[in-house]
Parts: C-alpha cells; structure tokens; sequence
C-alpha cells in the first residue's frame, strides 16, 4: 500500500501525478483548524505533509500522529515548529538551492528601482506628470561603484555579491556568523562587524532567516548608525526588522529609501504606513517568484518527500538527526 500524505499547496499537473504514483495524496485547502477537523482521518493517517507557508506547529502535529516527514516548498523554515518535530522524529525537508539565483535577482531589483526611484517615477508618468524635460526632482542616486553591504553570506548572499561585483563595480562589505572564504576570495568582500556594516554601507541589504537570534536584529539604533544617504533592502524574512523604528528611519531623514519585499505581517495591511512614503519600494514578497523557479522549487519539494519517506535524508533535510 502507497504511503498516505496531506498535500496544502496546488501543484502543477505532472508534479501532482509524480507525488500519486508514490503516495496517495489527500488535497486539502489549508492548514487551518477547521479543515484539520474536515479531513481528520486523512490527517490521522498521514505520514507525509507537503506545502508553504503556513504554520506547522504542535497542535496539528497532535493531529497527525504517523507524520514522518515534512517537505516545504521554500528555503525558510521559521514557520515549522523544529523543535517539535524533532522530539517527534519527524524530518523536515526545504529546498536550499534552485531558488538562490532568483532571489538575489529580486535583491538586485530592490537596490536599482529603490535607487533610481523606478516605481515611483514611472507612476508620475503614468498620470501624466512628464510634461517638460525631467529636473532634479525626478533624479535617483547611483548604484554603481557604492559600497554595498550584505547582512548574512549565505548562498543568497553570495549571489548578490557575485552580481554587485562584476555587474556594478561594488565593494562588498559584509556580516555573517563567520567569515566567508568564497566570498572573500571570488568577489574580494570584506568582513565587518554589523556595526561597521550598517556605518560605511550604502545599500544595507539583509538576507537573513528568521530566529530568536535575528527577531529585531535591525531596529532603532540599527537605523540611527547608517548614512543618512543609505539605502535599506529586506528580502529575507520581515521580523528581523523592527518595521515601526523602519518607518520612523524613513520619515525622519535618518536613511534615503528602502526597498522591501517582505514584512512583518504578510500580506501588507493596506493601511501600513509604509504604503504611504514615497521612498518605499513594496514588493508582495516574490524573491522567488518566477515561473521557472516555482516549478523548480516545487518538484524539488516533492523529491525531497519522496526521498525522506524512503529515509533518504542527505540532501535538504533541516533535520537529518531526527530521521528514525
Ligand atoms: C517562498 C521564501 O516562495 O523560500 C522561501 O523561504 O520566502 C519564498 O521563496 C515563500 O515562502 C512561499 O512559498
């Protein structure tokens, strides 16, 4: 008998038969508890879970007491209970590496429209206010050549590194946990404390996981050190930044812009203040979001579950430890 398994996310037609040739695979919604409650039993036999996004916590854990492993359609993992998981023996797989590319391309979008004021001057011309030859109110500032500091060398990191120096002649100035030889060597990025990031920095760009370690990282003190001429751009996770003291950063004065394509609550409240400063670029959270990358990261997602059902954990597992 096939292995049962919970599926929470649409996947593409050839993706959704390769996972039925292995599994039988019960459809639902979302994770919510309403829809735990609808599909109990599929949920009480399940020994597989395959999605994004959405919360996998103790409480439907409780729900799913043949649960062995877990695959989500992302890098991030601050939405999963690991610590659960792992007194559960339940292995948790994510899919590192087929979205890095994409994502520094969307970190690359962030620095150059954030600078150049892309959004903000394209809508002006949409409504008409192109009427004569452009003046210095519609000028940005230049990305090129300016020293661009990376909180977070990991393989993001890395790819942004890689196409702000050889793309744009940036220094790099970066902090991680430890130093990153490759980064060091290939892109000649140099180690700073986070303080010496956030002073000398131009573009300020955060690239972290969300954990107790980084909650807030960026706050207002954070704000306070950085050139009043900085540049600040999220596409990690927006809990590691304090959004009010961001939103005080900005209307103060204290940097120039930012760019951000995640936030504290998501989706953006419509009544964010964020959504009413001129000098915010607010993206709906889609680092990863092409269609090519999707589709890698999702049959990626379901080979990580197929594998982890047949204890095959070397690869993306969050949690080999845990596999029995
Ligand atoms: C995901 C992301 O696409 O991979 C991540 O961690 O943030 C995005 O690439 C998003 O979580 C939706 O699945």
């Amino acid at each position: 008998m096939k292995p049962s398994i919970i599926l929470y996310k649409a996947l593409p037609d050839v993706l959704q038969q390769r996972l039925e040739t292995h599994f039988s695979v019960t459809r639902v919604p979302d994770l919510k508890p309403e829809t735990v409650a609808q599909f109990a039993d599929a949920f009480a036999s399940a020994q597989g879970l395959l999605g994004s996004s959405e919360k996998v916590d103790q409480a439907l854990l409780e729900k799913m007491p043949q649960l062995r492993a877990t695959s989500t359609i992302s890098v991030g993992y601050d939405n999963f209970d690991v610590d659960a998981l792992n007194a559960r023996n339940i292995v948790l797989m994510h899919t590192p590496t087929v979205l890095t590319e994409t994502v520094a391309d969307t970190l690359m979008a962030l620095v150059l429209s954030s600078a150049r004021r892309v959004v903000e001057v394209a809508e002006r011309v949409k409504v008409g206010e192109w009427t004569s030859s452009i003046g210095p109110d519609w000028f940005g500032v230049d990305v090129h050549h300016k020293t661009l500091g990376i909180i977070g060398m990991g393989r993001i990191g890395l790819a942004l590194a890689q196409r702000a120096h050889f793309g744009f002649g940036m220094p790099i100035l970066y902090n991680a946990r430890r130093h990153h030889t490759e980064a060091e060597e290939r892109f000649q990025a140099r180690y700073g404390d986070l303080e010496t990031v956030l002073k000398e920095s131009d573009f300020v760009c955060v690239v972290l996981p969300l954990t107790e370690e980084t909650h807030h990282l960026i706050g207002e003190k954070q704000f306070a050190i950085m050139k009043k001429s900085a540049i600040f751009i999220n596409a990690g996770r927006g809990p590691v930044v304090d959004e009010t003291a961001l939103v005080e950063a900005l209307r103060n004065g204290e940097i120039l812009a930012a760019g951000l394509d995640v936030f504290e609550k998501e989706p953006l409240p419509i009544d964010s203040p964020l959504l009413s400063l001129p000098n915010v670029v607010a993206l709906p959270h889609i680092g990863s979001a092409t269609h090519e990358t999707r589709y890698n990261m999702a049959a990626c997602a379901v080979d990580n579950l197929i594998d982890a059902l047949n204890g095959k954990v070397e690869k993306n597992c969050v949690n080999p430890q845990a596999a029995r």
